[in-house]
């Protein structure tokens, strides 16, 4: 099988096996024999004098190295390869898919009361997405419905390590983080069923919409990418009224291969905003498998090329994923700009509920069913950690159960839309008497930066706008 050879860069204590959460940094070399300890040339010695192979070595003594810190406990090596013509196109599943999966890793931060409560958002994630599916088949549901499935650990720990002045920026699949941000089951139910008292009254029937006076959430943007600059913008505007706040969004394997991706996650890296990027990589896209869709081993690789840190996470570990993001957050609200986090995991079901996902090779579905993030944060709470007795958690479930049935009775229950306000569009274009946004986090304090590409450029653009 063709492996991908693993870069020289990924550095894993053999001694703990783990690894140091630390930026994308460029790394001090060595002095090499040629160099003195402060990387200067030593003086010539004539007689020690050897050509180099290619008879320069000055492209060897500056070589730089980077750090892409991984945080998972297991590296799984399989590619996806397509075979046949035509309507016989297939996808085959290369590489060794009989490990056992790896346990959940130690947060460094999270304490026993806030796993339980990740544990539960997952939990409330999951059930809703079947409730929705459910609601879906009974012709209830107007429009399509995405799933999670598999990715619930990564949109709710995510969403979890939000401060009340940062933002969110969620995507299709981040229903959970919705959830963790404040918005209830029945909102997001009553708006697949373009209810009249869902949060756009009926005008939008799946998941765009946001808060930005309370939760801080932008809506969702359909054409991939487009969400990540304007949560650059979101930090960009906070830190015009004096405030670094962290702004965390998604975008997937596929959707980071735009070119707004990128354009926008360079703006915030020259900017120094505060944006988390977390590349969802659940290895599709639509029906493209990532194999396909880009060359680099590790998405987070891409962080380099933009001087920013890029961290892998196993994104079925919601420890993982919440030290991760907590760390990225914690970096933005100092002001030390943007980081990139690669979340791997796989997209359990089709790209909506339309999709049957029968491209997928069966295996992959297998491998990935073993490292489902609930049943294995359940495990760790239960049986590793003993944080969870088997009542508690029996209980837990029970509880989410319940909630979960009263909020989608309410949702059902929930009136359509009256067909006198959408005569006259109401609620759907915004006009004056609309809203107003007011600065949220003070009076606007724009002085140039005083350090950075920003710190000379307002006075040249002042005069290029004239
Ligand atoms: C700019 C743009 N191109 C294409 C699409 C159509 N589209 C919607 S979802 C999707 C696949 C996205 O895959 P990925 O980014 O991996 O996210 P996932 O669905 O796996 O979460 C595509 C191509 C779009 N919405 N926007
Ligand atoms: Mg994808």
């Amino acid at each position: 099988m063709a492996h991908k050879k693993r870069p020289a860069h990924h550095n894993r204590s053999k001694k703990t096996g783990k690894v140091p959460l630390a930026p994308a940094t460029k790394v001090p070399k060595t002095p090499s024999p040629s160099e003195q300890a402060d990387g200067s040339p030593k003086p010539a010695n004539p007689k020690a004098a050897r050509p180099a192979r290619n008879g320069d070595d000055s492209a060897v003594s500056s070589l730089r190295c980077y750090n892409i810190p991984d945080y998972r406990l297991e590296r799984p090596e399989f590619r996806i390869f397509m075979s046949g013509e035509g309507s016989n196109v297939e996808y085959r599943v290369e590489g060794d898919l009989s490990a056992a999966p790896p346990p959940i890793r130690e947060s460094k931060y999270l304490s026993r009361e806030r796993c339980i409560e990740i544990y539960r958002w997952m939990l409330l994630n999951r059930r809703m997405e079947v409730a929705l599916e459910n609601l879906y088949k009974q012709g209830k549901v107007v429009g399509g419905v995405y799933f999670g499935l598999g990715q619930e650990g990564c949109s709710c720990a995510s969403a979890y390590a939000l401060g009340p002045d940062d933002w969110l920026g969620p995507m299709i699949r981040n229903q959970g983080a919705m959830l963790v941000r404040g918005f209830a089951a029945r909102d997001i139910m009553r708006q697949y069923m373009a209810k009249g008292d869902s949060p756009t009254w009926g005008r939008d029937a799946s998941s765009h919409f946001g808060d930005w006076q309370r939760r801080n959430v932008c809506a969702p943007i359909s054409m991939l990418g487009e969400l990540i600059g304007v949560m650059a913008g979101v930090c960009l505007g906070a830190r015009l009224q004096g405030k670094n706040v962290a702004g965390l969004t998604y975008i997937g394997d596929g959707g980071q291969s735009t070119g707004v991706a990128y354009e926008s996650l360079n703006f915030a890296a020259v900017q120094k905003l505060g944006l988390v990027l977390i590349v969802e990589n659940n290895l599709w896209g639509y029906s493209t498998p990532s194999d396909m869709q880009f060359c680099v081993k590790d998405l987070a690789e891409r962080a380099i090329a933009y001087g920013i840190p890029g961290v892998i996470v196993d994104g079925t570990d919601p420890c993982q994923v919440y030290d991760a993001t907590h760390e990225a957050c914690e970096r933005a609200r100092r002001g030390e700009g943007p980081t990139l986090i690669e979340a791997k995991m796989m997209r359990m079901k089709g790209h909506a509920i339309h999709d049957a996902a029968q491209y997928v090779p069966a295996p992959l579905f297998e491998y990935w069913r073993a490292r489902d993030p609930i049943t294995r944060f359940e495990n760790y709470l239960v049986n590793d950690k003993r944080w969870l007795t088997a009542e508690g958690n029996h209980k837990l479930i029970e509880d989410v159960e319940r909630e979960l049935e009263a909020d989608r009775d309410a949702a059902v229950a929930s009136p359509m839309p009256d067909p006198e306000t959408d005569k006259t569009h109401q609620g759907v274009y915004c006009d004056p008497s609309c809203h107003s946004i007011k600065p949220k986090y003070g009076p606007i304090v724009a002085k140039p930066r005083e350090t950075g590409a920003t710190g000379s450029k307002p006075v040249e653009a002042a005069v290029h706008l004239k």
